[in-house]
């Protein structure tokens, strides 16, 4: 299986609620490889591109000004399947549909709160990792105990 990169975004709810170790320990305790993280804010034209695929719907002025409300903490992991074991980690999109055991099932209530971005896709993994990190913050780097995650 190809190893993939999802982008995850800690959204501004979930660090103004504390939920950043919560969220990031989950995807980490999985088995996904961390290689890339910061803190940031993101600003208008940011959140126009991250979201491009929104930004002629009716909800994105709504998405707009939550996603730049506050701080966020952009994470990239990378791993097998790492898109498909991220999204279904998080839950779906809207938290009252999302399984108890899922980020969004355990943290969340509101669809315009629901915590946690991760990419929809391989390609969308790479598009939208490159939008929050340079090619020199994402890390090339040997995990040890990468024989006890993968047989
Ligand atoms: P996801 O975040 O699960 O990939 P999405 O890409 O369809 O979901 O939408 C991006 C975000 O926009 C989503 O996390 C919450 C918000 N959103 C989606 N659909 C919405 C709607 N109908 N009304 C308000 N906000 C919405
Ligand atoms: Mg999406």
């Amino acid at each position: 299986m190809a190893t993939e990169r999802t982008l995850v975004l800690v959204k501004p709810d979930g660090v103004q609620r504390g939920l950043v170790g919560a969220v990031l320990a989950r995807l980490e305790q999985r088995g996904l490889k961390l290689i890339g993280l910061k803190l940031l804010r993101m600003d208008d034209a940011l959140a126009r591109r991250h979201y491009a695929e929104h930004v002629d719907k009716p909800f994105f002025p709504g998405l707009r000004d939550f996603i730049t409300s506050g701080p966020l903490v952009a994470a990239v992991f990378e791993g097998a399947n790492a898109v498909q074991l991220t999204r279904n980690a998080m839950g779906a999109t809207h938290p009252l549909d999302a399984a108890p055991g899922s980020i969004r099932g355990d943290f969340g209530v509101d669809l315009g709160r629901n915590v946690i971005h991760g990419s929809d896709s391989p390609a969308s993994g790479e598009r939208e990792s490159a939008l929050f990190f340079a090619p020199e913050e994402l890390l090339d780097w040997t995990r040890d105990t990468e024989r006890w995650i993968y047989e």
